[in-house]
């Protein structure tokens, strides 16, 4: 016996994502839903090689007797359907930002916290981390149980695709605008994308850094460990999928960066890629629709104590997103919501 599932936001990046990795992993469903706004209504999405799905509106949904929701549409959309899903009974792994520091909301990554999805019975409601957290704390946790991490410097060279479809759009055409001499138009970023980086990713905040960057904090620290200091600086780069983060590590004991890469060879979700030669280090366009957090560049860092620098690169609408949300899925299914 298998699963009703039900997809809100499956219109967008990651809710296509989402219906694609429930397919390709064979996840036990019975019955799936494809929910999205009443302007999606009268579109279709796929499920599989096969199935073709028709949107329904979210507002008139009735979620009664559906056993998980899998919900990526904006935050305010969650912060309302999200809580009357839960209501109904469906546990819901919310990805967007808005529960994610609810303390009576567990905030997890499979390779890191499994154990914090038991809480999800306080509100029916496990968050999804924020894709560039996600990413470096799979890397970072086998390098914290191997040697405690003091400090995180973080770096981020985040694709347009974190910021949706209209993003992609946005890059594609400006790229052309430039070769044909046209006019560039802003709409998503607020200045021009293509050939360019803009270090601001979602809203500034009081203390001169943007919410992205923020996030990076606060979700490292409820998902790995509440005294790792982290600072963040985070930039959209002209790349469609997959961010990049060049993270900088200061340990509490010394780690040679032999004992790194050995550590994160054996890590669960982690592929390292690392030898020094031209080929030897991997590129965010290697890695789009691949499921590895993949890990390059690792070398010590002499300029601190127990320092180590590394290169970390993975699929934000997969591992970032979509397969996040799914394996936590898998974990309740078969540890919590068994059939
Ligand atoms: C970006 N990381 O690349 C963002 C997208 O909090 O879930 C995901 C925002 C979030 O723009």
């Amino acid at each position: 016996m298998g699963y009703r599932i039900a997809v809100i936001g499956a219109t967008g990046n990651v809710g296509r994502e989402i219906l694609t990795t429930l397919a390709e992993r064979k996840f036990p469903v019975d019955e799936v839903v494809a929910l999205a706004s009443e302007k999606s209504v009268g579109k279709q999405v796929s499920f599989g090689e096969d199935q073709i799905l028709d949107v329904q509106d979210l507002a008139k949904f009735d979620f009664r007797g559906w056993d998980i929701a899998l919900s990526s549409p904006g935050g305010k959309v969650s912060a309302e359907y999200s809580p009357k899903a839960a209501a109904a009974g469906c546990v819901v792994i919310d990805n967007t930002s808005h529960f994610r520091m609810d303390p009576d909301v567990p905030l997890v990554v499979p390779e890191v916290n499994p154990e914090a999805i038991a809480g999800y019975t306080k509100r029916r409601i496990i968050a999804n981390p924020n894709c560039s957290t996600i990413q470096m704390v799979v890397a970072l946790k086998p390098l914290h149980d191997l040697a405690k991490i003091k400090r995180v410097v973080v770096s981020t060279y985040q694709s347009v695709s974190g910021a949706g479809r209209d993003a992609m759009d946005e890059l594609f055409n400006q790229t052309r605008a430039v070769y044909v001499n046209d006019p560039i138009e802003k709409k998503k970023f607020a200045k021009q994308i293509a050939f360019n980086v803009i270090p601001q990713i979602d809203v500034f905040m009081d203390d001169g850094s943007t919410k992205e960057e923020w996030k990076m904090v606060v979700e490292t620290k409820k998902i790995l460990d509440p005294k790792i200091l982290v600072t963040a600086t985070c930039v959209r780069v002209p790349v469609f999928i997959s961010h990049s983060e060049s993270v900088n590590i200061e340990f509490e004991r010394p780690i040679s960066a032999d004992e790194a890469r050995e550590a994160l060879r054996a890590a669960p979700g982690v592929n390292v890629i690392d030898h020094l030669a031209e080929e030897g280090f991997v590129t965010p366009v290697e890695t789009a629709g691949d499921d590895p957090v993949f890990v390059s560049r690792i070398r010590e860092d002499i300029s601190v104590e127990n320092g180590l620098n590394m290169w970390v690169v993975a699929d934000n609408l997969r591992k970032g997103a979509a397969l996040n949300a799914v394996q936590i899925a898998e974990v309740l299914a078969r540890d919590y919501l068994k059939k």
